[in-house]
């Protein structure tokens, strides 16, 4: 496809920022996706000329490139055999399981591996055509790391970073991935690549220390052809002044109010909001309520749970699994310990909209954010962001929240006897205690918050190799 228009700045992502919409006269519009990092890209988009490139969701034959809040959307096209290969396949049953640890094995297939290599180059081609010379392209996560080298082969006059959702895992781990060189060479396309915490950056740099011939020095790669790659962390965060803002809303305080009292205006009400994913602890953390429960140390008719685990990626056997699983603890729990018409767990596998979570975070006394790996994770910042002084959090210190948010009540999910007395604790924290802890959080995620993110990143990509002057 030939395109005449070109952008200085250009993003490129699996998914567009957002969704089709058909209507019933079969005419189609497209709806913002929520999300930090569309939030993000305004800001740093406001007076350029920027682009975003990514697939549009579903399979066959692309939309034409369109505009959509100020931003030039262009979509990238994935069969439906590639959203199998690329996306199901090689991008959530291999790279996924084997940067969080392994909490599930790991599938690999050689299909799969050549529709990831195959769905890149696409991507790699598409930024090409429509980065204007000397510009920008900024690649986002797991799903597109070959993309940077081959986009410099077709546009050596471009500016490549990437910026890595996820955790990057330890060489030991990496190591067991096939071609695990020519990824590690795909990203090193790239000028600045971030990371969300020092130890993910310093994973990668050690994997490209023994798994490639190259040198690598502080948090430099140098390549053979003299070219140099930085490897530093920068956090990711949320649109907080914004979140506040709709937290104090008089819509969002009294639905909140609401939902105490629809719960039966518990003495303590706990919250976890997970997308249901087997990284996320949702499961340990059920166990530990479970046991609490059991053992009279929690009172059902006064302490309850509510936990929103939103639907992600249901086609896979995984998926399903931790879905059954999850679903058969909430059931036990309610089942043996709920008083009529007022269950200790409320349950809910569907999204909400951004004004309903934000009254589940205004209302909870405790977030409870267990995941057994996490890149970041968001909802601990959404928390602090929308909760009073009189909140607390147990965070475990397997996320990359916990590097940030040292007050909140750390614990290790695997270690169910001492989450317990982690998650006890929190409850029954007083008050000077809460909100000394709340209002330190609460600094942290006003000064360093999503716009920060994207400035911080860019600045770091415009000056790489050399850090940027602060
Ligand atoms: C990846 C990394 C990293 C959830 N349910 C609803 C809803 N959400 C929102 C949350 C939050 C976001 O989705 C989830 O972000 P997390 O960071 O918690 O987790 P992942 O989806 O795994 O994200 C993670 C992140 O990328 C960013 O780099 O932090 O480590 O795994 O914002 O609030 N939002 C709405 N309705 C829901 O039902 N509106």
């Amino acid at each position: 496809m030939s395109e005449d228009r070109t952008f200085d700045l250009v993003i490129a992502a699996n998914r567009l920022p957002v969704d089709r919409e058909t209507h019933d006269d079969g005419s189609v519009t497209w709806r913002r996706s929520p999300g930090g990092l569309v939030t993000a890209m305004e800001s740093v988009m406001r007076g350029r000329e920027g682009a975003w490139i990514g697939w549009s969701g579903n399979p066959g034959d692309a939309p034409e490139p369109f505009h959509q809040d100020d931003m030039y959307l262009h979509p990238v096209p994935l069969t439906e055999r590639e959203v199998g290969d690329y996306y199901e396949g090689f991008s959530n049953g291999s790279l996924w399981p084997l940067y969080h640890d392994v909490i599930v094995p790991a599938t690999f297939k050689r299909r799969w591996r050549a529709a990831y290599e195959t769905v890149n180059r696409r991507f790699a081609e598409a930024a090409a055509t429509i980065t204007a010379t000397g510009g920008t392209v900024w690649v986002q996560d797991y799903q597109l790391q070959e993309m940077p080298a081959m986009l410099r082969e077709l546009r050596p006059d471009v500016r490549i970073g990437w910026f890595n959702h996820i955790p990057f895992p330890p060489v030991e781990l990496f190591m067991q991935l096939p071609r695990r060189e020519d990824l590690l060479l795909g990203l090193l396309g790239a000028d600045f690549l971030g990371f969300q915490r020092k130890p993910d950056a310093d994973n990668f740099l050690r994997a490209c220390r023994q798994l490639l011939d190259v040198s690598v020095e502080g948090d430099e790669v140098r390549l053979p052809d003299g070219r140099i790659a930085r490897a530093a962390a920068v956090p990711i965060s949320i649109d907080t002044s914004a979140l506040a803002e709709l937290a104090t809303t008089p819509q969002v305080q009294e639905r909140a109010a609401e939902i105490r009292r629809q719960l039966g205006d518990p003495e303590h009400l706990l919250l976890g909001v997970d997308r249901l994913d087997y990284t996320k602890g949702i499961r340990h953390r059920l166990k530990a309520m479970g046991e609490l429960y059991a053992e009279g140390a929690l009172d059902p008719r006064t302490v309850k749970l509510i936990q929103v685990a939103t639907p992600s990626r249901e086609r896979l056997a995984a998926y399903q699994q931790i879905r059954g699983e999850v679903e058969r603890t909430v059931g036990q729990i309610n089942g043996d310990y709920s008083p009529i018409g007022a269950t200790a767990v409320t349950y809910l596998h569907r999204s909400f909209p951004r004004e309903e979570m934000a009254a589940m975070f205004v209302a909870a006394d405790v977030m409870l954010v267990t995941p057994l790996r996490d890149g970041m994770n968001l909802v601990a910042k959404e928390y602090v962001a929308c909760h009073g002084d009189d909140g607390a959090m147990v965070l475990s210190e397997f996320t990359g929240a916990a590097l940030e948010l040292e007050q909140a009540h750390l614990c290790n999910p695997h270690d169910i006897a001492r989450l317990k007395d982690t998650i006890i604790r929190a409850i029954e924290s007083p008050i000077a205690d809460r909100e000394r802890r709340m209002r330190t959080m609460r600094r942290q995620v006003m000064t360093n918050d999503v716009q920060r993110w994207a400035e911080l990143f860019l600045a770091a990509l415009a000056a790489a190799p050399e850090r940027p002057a602060q």
